[in-house]
């Protein structure tokens, strides 16, 4: 039998280090919350003091607090933990004694409720108030907000959906509303406005996302599948087997402190583990990853300038292939294409030999330590951990691409502990899949049809996510995009729910001029965000602490299913997203076709009995939904198979009864469908670009350092920088760059001082951190501090705070996936030596007016 404290035990834990520094692992003290074990090894809970009656609705209020002091069950992306509750107000957050590495933001999760930047009542802009969309898009950012009713704002946000429906079409409403809003089965914000919107007509919705946008896209050609959203080599392989990590552009320390539905932080314990097995491990990257501190003298870091990776991977293809390394075997039975990708590799046909001595050029890493790189990854059996960060860059879709082909000709793929994996670092991947059926959640589609569906004869449209900015402002316009054509829609309605376009989207001038453009803006949000700033009409939704859920824990490992119980009353006049949306949709004359008749509860019972009758059918029991409900949550047995689960072994064993979804079913070196499109930016095999802004351009002789906009390990993109976890890392109020201790020395910059970071598109404030974790050519300011522009609703404004997207560049990565590039961005720095330091406002109420 296996469970929860089996598989801690079985990970080794006792005595191993903390994974984030001064956070103790309540797990490695072997403690368990679990008190029953039920038939087929399910887990559940002990009975909670506070768990909120589920005798009487709250969805449509009557009138009578349900809700209990005591401690109720909760969980967010940060975790699962239990929420003390005393007086109607929330005392403290109190991690769950399982979670392997409980997050430092629980005091910033408290706090959100309360923040000086919550969206207290639905407000509407001046001006849009008077005279509704005839206003224009002048006044967003800069005219103050009216409180107006639910009622009014209902009625305000139906009338102008179905005007521009029926005058525009549907295609006119943009409803992408691309965001990592809050976890849960039912409060997903986007699902229920998409289902409204999908009800009354239909929207332009998107294709991909901003995580992978060139890797799910090139990866399919590459190997069949998406590759960033699946499970990866278990643990259990990596500590036996491995003998070298190579941690390509990922920091999964940082990273894996959340995941896209709630999480237990396993993968704190398997680098725990690694690092007690003495693995090596190579971390490339151009900022010394917290990983690599965690794991101390066995990590080396290896700091090519940024964008470079693919010239210092084709470097050590070249090495492998000329020094006869390669493992032609493998090459042979499991590839496709390597005749055609060597004449390019050797300098056949464009007269450039990719050695490292050329690559050392363009990658400031030595020929030396190049040649070395590649003959370990060979020598030894090596895993190729590789993030994210490095692909969202002009010409992305090659990072990894090039990592698939480099892992070919070193032969581990397939074999226990070899090869390549790209969730490492993101959400838990290689912690292993429990038994759990996948927990069901509200639909965007009630009618079962996509996005797609027309309205009188209107069609509507799917643009490239990170487009939004181009389309906004250039309706008819024709792109292409992965083998076909996009056109435009005239978009003049733009509705977002659980997202921030103005923290997401690079150049954030391009989008301040954008987001002008359309008729009228809306947006649903906990916190006055600059989007919620820059909007028409602004829609108070509660956090997940004052409402009820269910979520799933751990997206690749899917441990079991946390109740998210309402904890307190919604503060002000916010309402749950599934509150707000229902009542929308009951205005459009769709209320019933929304509901289906449930109120909250009746969806949580509905989808957790579909749940109970699938898991069941399994041989695994779960209990009643009322038993569930007081004890909070429930986990499921993992087995041993599944700890030991060998990504692409199958493959390997066969890859004619286990072909990969490629055309030939073999791994693509080269494509014959990419070279089909004929596209001058992607290439048919992997290939050195050089993008516009990068560190060998003639550029940077203006604007000498590269800008990194890595994930910050204090905030979830924007979220909670209105909390007490904003205060962790900020100097002077403001996001900190990172600057190299030698640069900083040459513009005379010091510790605590604030400075003036400049690109092309747009200046920011930031405070000054000197530290040697970064090139001395390469700057980070990690993403996701909200946008304070002096001028508020000014294109071209200082911002006072250091906001990434500022700096960086509205680009498309290439033709194929048109990701974004955010890291592709050139920028110069100086002290900023004005006497007054204008004070960073936007973590506060904005500017109101009576009517
Ligand atoms: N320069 C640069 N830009 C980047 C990145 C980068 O690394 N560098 N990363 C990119 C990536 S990978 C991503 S995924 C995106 C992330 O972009 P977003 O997902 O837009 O970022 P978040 O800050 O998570 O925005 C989520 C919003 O949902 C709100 N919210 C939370 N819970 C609820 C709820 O219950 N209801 C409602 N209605 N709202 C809620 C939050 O307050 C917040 O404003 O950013 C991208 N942009
Ligand atoms: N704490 C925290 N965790 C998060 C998030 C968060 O906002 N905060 N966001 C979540 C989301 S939505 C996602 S998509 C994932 C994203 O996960 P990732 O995309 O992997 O995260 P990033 O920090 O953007 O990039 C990872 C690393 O790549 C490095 N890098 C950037 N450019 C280059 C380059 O040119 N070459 C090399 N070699 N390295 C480079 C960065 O310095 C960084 O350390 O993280 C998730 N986890
Ligand atoms: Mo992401």
């Amino acid at each position: 039998m296996t469970n929860r404290r089996e598989l801690f035990k079985a990970a080794g834990l006792a005595g191993a280090a903390a994974f984030i520094p001064g956070a103790a692992s309540a797990a490695a003290a072997g403690k368990t919350g679990s008190a029953r074990v039920l038939r087929g090894g399910v887990r559940m809970g002990e009975p909670l003091s506070g768990a909120p009656d589920l005798s009487l609705s709250r969805t449509f209020g009557t009138g009578k607090s349900v809700l209990n002091d005591g401690v109720v069950m909760n969980a967010s992306h940060w975790g699962v933990y239990k929420a003390h509750v005393k007086g109607g107000k929330i005392e403290r957050l109190e991690p769950v004694a399982e979670d392997a590495a409980p997050s430092l933001q629980l005091q910033g999760i408290a706090q959100q409720p309360y923040n000086t930047a919550r969206i207290r009542y639905p407000m509407v802009r001046e001006s849009y108030l008077k005279k509704g969309w005839k206003a224009g898009g002048k006044g967003r950012g800069s005219e103050p907000f009216v409180r107006v009713t639910w009622d009014e704002v209902f009625d305000i946000i139906a009338k102008e959906l179905n005007r521009v429906r029926d005058t525009y079409g549907p295609a006119s409403i943009y409803g992408g509303s691309y965001g990592w809003m809050s976890p849960g089965a039912l409060g997903s914000a986007r699902n229920l406005m998409q289902r409204c919107l999908n009800l009354n007509g239909g929207f332009t919705g998107h294709y991909g996302d901003y995580s992978t946008g060139c890797a799910q896209v090139i990866l399919p050609y590459v190997i069949g599948s998406n590759g960033v959203y699946e499970q990866v080599t278990g643990w259990d392989l990596i500590c036996d087997k491995t003998e070298l990590i190579v941690l390509w552009g990922a920091d999964p320390t940082v990273t894996n402190d959340i995941d896209w539905a709630t999480t237990l932080h396993e993968n704190a314990e398997g680098f725990r583990r690694l690092k007690a097995a003495g693995i090596p491990v190579i971390a490339v990257n151009p900022l010394k990853p917290d990983t690599a501190e965690f794991l101390g003298e066995k990590c080396e870091w290896i700091a090519p300038k940024p964008n470079t990776d693919v010239a210092m991977m084709l470097a050590m293809m070249h090495e492998l292939e000329t020094k006869n390394l390669v493992d032609r075997e493998f090459i042979r039975k499991y590839t496709k294409g390597y005749d055609k990708f060597l004449p390019y590799l050797l300098g056949k046909t464009d007269g450039v030999a990719k050695t490292p001595e050329w690559a050392e050029g363009i990658t400031g890493v030595k020929a030396d330590q190049i040649r070395r790189l590649a003959r370990l990854m060979r020598e030894k059996r090596s895993m190729l951990m590789g993030g994210w960060g490095i692909q969202r860059a002009e010409h992305g879709e090659q990072v990894h691409w090039a990592m698939v082909v480099l892992a070919a000709m070193c032969g581990h793929i397939g074999l226990p502990g070899g090869g390549f994996g790209f969730t490492y670092h993101y959400s838990n991947g290689g912690a292993a899949t429990s038994e759990a059926p996948a927990f069901p959640g509200i639909s965007a589609n009630p009618r079962g049809k996509n996005t797609g569906m027309a309205w009188e004869g209107h069609s509507v449209a799917t643009i490239p996510l990170a487009r939004f900015t181009d389309c906004f402002l250039n309706p008819g316009k024709t792109i292409d995009y992965n083998g076909r054509k996009i056109t435009y829609p005239d978009i003049r309605l733009v509705f977002w729910s659980g997202g921030n376009p103005f923290a997401q989207q690079e150049d954030t001038n391009a989008l301040v001029k954008a987001w002008k453009k359309p008729d009228t803006t809306i947006v649903c949000d906990t916190v006055w965000t600059a989007s919620a700033r820059m909007s028409d009409i602004v829609l108070p939704a509660c956090t997940s602490l004052e409402r009820n859920d269910i979520t799933s824990i751990g997206s690749y490992s899917n441990l079991g299913y946390v109740a998210m119980q309402q904890a307190i009353e919604p503060q002000y006049e916010s309402h749950s997203d599934f509150w707000i949306y229902s009542h929308l949709a009951e205005k459009l004359g769709h209320g019933e076709e929304f509901t289906e008749g449930l109120d909250e509860m009746g969806w949580l019972r509905r989808f957790y009995e579909q749940a109970k009758k699938e898991s069941e059918a399994s041989g695994l029991e779960m209990p009643s939904f009322e038993e569930f409900w007081k004890a909070g949550w429930i986990t499921f047995p993992v087995t041993d198979d599944s700890r030991r689960y060998n990504y692409l072994g199958d493959f390997r064993k066969n890859p004619i009864v286990n072909p990969l979804g490629t055309e030939s079913g073999l791994i693509e070196i080269y494509s014959e469908k990419i070279a089909s499109y004929h596209y001058d930016d992607c290439p048919a095999h992997p290939t050195w670009l050089e993008p516009t802004e990068w560190l060998g351009a003639e550029l940077a002789k203006k604007y000498p350092f590269a800008l990194l906009t890595s994930k910050s390990r204090y905030r979830l993109h924007s979220q909670l920088d209105s909390t007490a976890s904003n205060l962790f890392a900020n100097v002077e109020e403001r996001e900190p760059v990172w600057i190299h201790p030698a640069a900083a020395e040459k513009l005379g910059l010091r510790n605590g001082d604030v400075a003036v970071v400049e690109s092309r598109r747009g200046k920011v404030l930031a405070g000054v951190t000197v530290t040697d974790r970064v090139r001395p050519d390469t700057v980070v300011i990690h993403h996701g501090a909200w946008y304070c522009p002096e001028e508020p609703g000014e294109e071209g404004s200082l911002d006072l705070h250091g906001c990434d997207n500022v700096l960086t560049i509205d680009i498309p990565s290439s033709k194929l996936a048109c990701g974004n590039v955010a890291n592709t961005s050139l920028v110069r720095i100086e002290k900023y030596d004005e006497e007054e330091l204008p004070p960073v406002y936007v973590h506060h109420q904005p500017k109101t007016a009576r009517r």
